[in-house]
């Protein structure tokens, strides 16, 4: 074969996408189903359906694999699959779906004369699979808790406190309300790893990296951790399967593929991952590197060697190199709280605000903000705090210091939070932005000097399914190469603020006066 592609998909809460890449890295093609208007037998909005309780949010496992039908259908006409050398994808993070006794022997005899709609309808025990968006599970996750000895114990071992959208407490949900569906379930498995079962014509095993977003797997053992699984479910092991580095090579396609659309039956299924892991391989992170995303609420993704998970945000295990780790942080006052600050102290406009930015000194002459306008998570408090240049809590600041402030402190947490969690500096770190604030130059100066870093800007709307073609490169050449090898040739990142070196933060001087504010708050 001359020609060789690699496909990505993503099982997203919106969509499901495809994406083709050549051997060069170049994309060729990319395809989506979006599951409320191509779908709308399944009168779902934005992909979901929340309960009247509204803590309860699901999506119809039938209407995934009804996309997937869709999707390829879509694609057949324009696309060669018979170039596709390896595929890979990500899901959603924490999704879960589940596979009813005796559906293994459904997926691995599917009949290429249906779609795979009609051949799955009755394969799952479950119709309406729990996702990330579900908090039904509050009480479950403090009992979780408290049986391994506290939030801060099932962190050590799981990356991160008990959340109600992870993936255990959902489980334990189902075998506490309906132990006859549980028990009648044969394996459960991530979205991401589902999606994978789909085009294997098997169970697929769930990664590394999106099973550390259960609250069950030992991401230094890199397995079930015996503990978790006991508070969960009886024989939840057995229902969950053996995990995997999330680079394997999980076999060949199913038949059902090479005769309905005309893959290469060699062609590989490299292990499916979730989508943060993903977006992660598809930025290129390297070891040092952080990602920020500056949107309504910013997230923040760091590349980890030694991990330290705390109850404040959640460690993976690496997507890309099954020996180090991610680390993921939300913080819920990002453009919100950003906003308020240019209408109250920049007359409402952001060429004011970096007007301010650009003539006020960095490190603001020793005033430390730290504006919780709405309830943040990391850390958990509500409020506005100023503190002088003695930590002294003040009652306000000028405008010029204010519109400083904000983004100083802002920055300052991340890079607290992110040392916490085990991250460190290195010489040849890279800060890569992206989000509506990261087109703001004056912005990423303010974060180029606080973590000492040249920021770079990067268009991440494909990013996880990108991310997943690349690692089914990656998979494919099975370990020849490091994923930063594989990955080498792809378009450079654009440069956008280089440190100022005579600038240092006190990166220690913010926790304390963040340790203030969480004290206060609570
Ligand atoms: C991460 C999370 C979301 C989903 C969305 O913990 O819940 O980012 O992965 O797809």
């Amino acid at each position: 074969m001359t020609k060789k592609t690699y496909l990505g998909f993503d099982f997203s809460t919106q969509q499901v996408k495809a994406l083709a890449i050549n051997d060069d890295l170049v994309v060729t093609h990319e395809a989506s189903v979006q599951f409320d208007t191509d779908l709308p037998e399944f009168k779902t909005e934005g992909g979901v359906h929340i309960h009247n309780d509204k803590l309860t949010v699901t999506a119809p496992t039938l209407m995934w694999v009804k996309a997937l039908d869709l999707l390829l259908e879509k694609i057949k006409d324009t696309f060669d699959f018979s170039t596709v050398v390896a595929l890979s994808g990500t899901g959603q993070q924490h999704g879960s779906v589940y596979w009813k006794e005796g559906a293994l022997k459904k997926l691995q005899s599917l009949n290429a004369q249906y779609s795979l709609h009609d051949e799955l309808s009755t394969a799952f025990s479950v119709n309406d699979s729990p996702i990330w968006m579900d908090s039904s599970t509050s009480d479950i996750c403090r009992n979780m808790e408290k049986s391994v000895g506290g939030p801060q114990k099932l962190a050590d071992q799981t990356g991160s406190r008990a959340y109600e959208r992870f993936t255990a407490s959902q489980i334990a949900k189902l075998y506490q309300t309906k132990p006859d569906v549980y028990d009648n379930t044969e394996r459960i498995s991530l979205v991401s790893s589902f999606a994978a079962s789909l085009f294997l014509g098997n169970y697929a095993a769930i990664d590394n990296s999106d099973g550390s977003g259960m609250n069950l797997l030992d991401i230094r053992k890199k397995d079930w951790s015996e503990e978790c699984l006991a508070t969960t479910a009886t024989n939840l092991r057995d229902k969950l399967g053996k995990p995997v580095p999330s680079c394997s090579n999980l076999g060949c396609i199913s038949s059902y593929f090479v005769e309905k659309y005309g893959f290469n039956p060699d062609c590989r299924i490299i292990a499916f991952t979730g989508d943060n892991p993903a977006s992660l391989a598809g930025c290129r992170l390297g070891r040092g590197d952080v990602i920020i995303s500056l949107g309504t609420s910013d997230t923040f993704m760091l590349w980890l060697d030694d991990p330290k998970p705390k109850t404040e945000g959640h460690v993976f295990v690496n997507p890309v190199d099954d020996n180090s780790y991610m680390g993921l942080l939300c913080y819920k006052n990002g453009s919100i709280t950003r906003e308020k600050i240019r209408n109250s102290a920049a007359q409402k406009s952001w060429s004011e605000f970096s007007e301010i930015l650009k003539h006020t000194k960095p490190g603001n002459n020793g005033k430390i903000g730290i504006y919780f306008d709405v309830q943040e998570i990391t850390p958990n408090a509500v409020g506005c705090f100023r503190f002088n240049d003695k930590d002294e809590q003040v009652a306000s600041f000028t405008d010029e210091e204010e519109v400083r402030a904000v983004i100083e402190g802002q920055f300052l947490a991340k890079r607290y939070h992110a040392e916490g969690l085990g991250y460190s500096l290195g010489i040849s770190s890279k800060v890569l932005a992206t989000g509506g604030a990261s087109k703001n130059p004056e912005i990423l100066q303010v974060l180029a000097d606080v973590f000492g870093a040249p920021v770079y800007t990067l268009d991440t709307s494909n990013s996880a399914c990108l991310g997943c073609a690349y690692r089914a490169k990656h998979g494919y050449l099975n370990g020849a190469k490091s994923f930063s090898e594989v990955t080498s040739s792809a378009a450079p990142y654009k440069l956008a603020a280089a440190p100022n070196t005579a600038v240092t933060y006190d990166i220690a001087r913010y926790g304390k006066l963040e340790a203030v504010v969480t004290s206060k708050a609570n």
